[in-house]
């Protein structure tokens, strides 16, 4: 690891020389502030010393500690969400089908498991053609169905989707558009509405969500953009005070972003916190994340929300959770009234089919997606395109 120092006027200048000379890579370890010039320190100018690292090796990412790393903000560049990069292929080679060697167990584990999918489908193929009243169903269709399995949509969304491109199949759409392509138009109008946070829409907002999905180092991301890039007046509330290093973990970042902070320990403290930053453009205020069985905890949480009146509230999903929690979650937060679904952890999901799921079921609209931990840039608007390609996997 190579570790230097940096001293300039400002953050963002001191970002700009961290970057051009350790790399986009480099993450920050340290900041603080020095005099520079002056007697014994006194009276000399206030710079801020950017203490920054990057890893000569390939990077090895660790989970955030309470000084995340938080990266240039001159490479705030423009939101596009990108595919995690693929697995490679793993280099199991074909065995033979009958006769020749004993298969390997992983390879027998692999066949049952195809033969497993091969089951379900046809299963599935049944039921579809028992929705359409006994209708046989186009072969062409089967393949879409197995990619949006594949991509982690349910069954029973995969279904809905393939009755409505047959639907268009029938009204002869299918004549001039192939069936993926209705599939994919179909997938672009559920997944249309994305609204993100431009500091017009409303100037209070909050981030709800379960425990340890990502709230606050989203939020640490959303602040940088806004105050850096686009020159916002942002402040910080946090009301989860249940760990002292949640506390600690935003007041580093607010630090580092040059945001104020303020924190409270009842929802009727929220209040003056909020005539305090009367003059800001947008307040962003984190949340405890709440598991959504525990009714206590979920009505403490709308107690601040009530206080809050929040014109924004986003419910923070992670992309790593299964179907059943992630409807229980969105379930259970729907009383909250969440008007956005933000999620994290797309660089970890295996299959982003979820983000169909919850969002075909819940009507709410997308906004973001987290694609890391690092911070501010491991952040884009979510992208209804490179979201259906990746769950389509094409
Ligand atoms: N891989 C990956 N990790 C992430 C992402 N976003 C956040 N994390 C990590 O998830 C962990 C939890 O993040 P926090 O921001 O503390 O989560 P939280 O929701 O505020 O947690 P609580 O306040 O405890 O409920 C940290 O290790 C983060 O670095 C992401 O997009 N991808
Ligand atoms: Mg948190």
């Amino acid at each position: 690891m190579r570790v230097k120092r940096f001293v300039a006027r400002s953050l963002p200048e001191a970002m700009v020389q961290v970057k051009a000379e350790l790399g986009p890579d480099a993450v920050i370890l340290h900041t603080n502030e020095v005099r520079v010039g002056g007697v014994f320190g006194l009276f000399g100018h206030r710079m801020i010393q950017v203490t920054a690292a990057v890893e000569e090796k390939p990077r090895v990412r660790e989970p955030a500690v309470v000084a995340a790393a938080v990266q240039t903000a001159a490479a705030l560049s423009a939101p596009s969400l990108q595919p995690p990069p693929q697995p490679a292929p793993s280099p199991v080679r074909p065995a033979p089908l009958a006769g020749g060697e004993p298969a390997a167990p992983e390879l027998v584990a692999v066949r049952d498991e195809m033969a497993g999918m091969k089951a379900m489908m046809n299963q599935l193929m049944d039921r579809l053609e028992e929705h359409a009243g006994g209708a046989k169903l186009d072969p062409v269709l089967r393949p879409l169905l197995a990619s949006m399995l594949r991509g982690g949509v349910h069954e029973d969304q995969a279904l809905a989707l393939l009755g409505r491109v047959r639907l268009r199949m029938a009204q002869g759409e299918g004549t001039r558009a192939e069936p993926g392509e209705l599939l994919r138009a179909q997938m672009a109008q559920d997944l249309s509405d994305v609204r993100t946070m431009d500091g017009s829409g409303g100037r209070v907002v909050a981030l709800v969500g379960p425990t340890g999905v990502g709230k606050t180092t989203t939020l640490a991301k959303l602040a940088a953009h806004l105050a850096l890039q686009q020159c916002k007046r942002v402040a910080l509330i946090t009301a989860d005070t249940y760990r002292i290093a949640a506390v600690e973990q935003l007041r580093t970042y607010s630090e580092i972003i040059g945001v104020p902070l303020e924190v409270v320990y009842e929802p009727v403290e929220l209040d003056r916190a909020l005539d305090r930053y009367r003059d800001r453009d947008v307040i962003l205020v984190d949340t405890a994340g709440r598991s959504p069985r525990n009714q206590a905890h979920m009505d403490e949480l709308r107690s601040y929300l009530d206080h809050l009146r929040a014109e924004e509230t986003y419910l923070v999903m992670s992309l790593t959770c299964g179907y059943r929690d992630a409807m229980t979650i969105a379930e259970h937060y729907m009383p909250l009234g969440f008007d956005r679904f933000l999620f994290t952890k797309w660089d970890e999901a295996a299959a982003p089919g979820l983000i169909y799921n919850v969002v075909q079921k819940y009507k709410r609209p997308l906004s973001y997606v987290t694609t890391g931990q690092s911070v501010p840039d491991d952040i884009e608007v979510a992208d209804p395109q490179t979201i259906i390609r990746a769950i389509l996997g094409d």
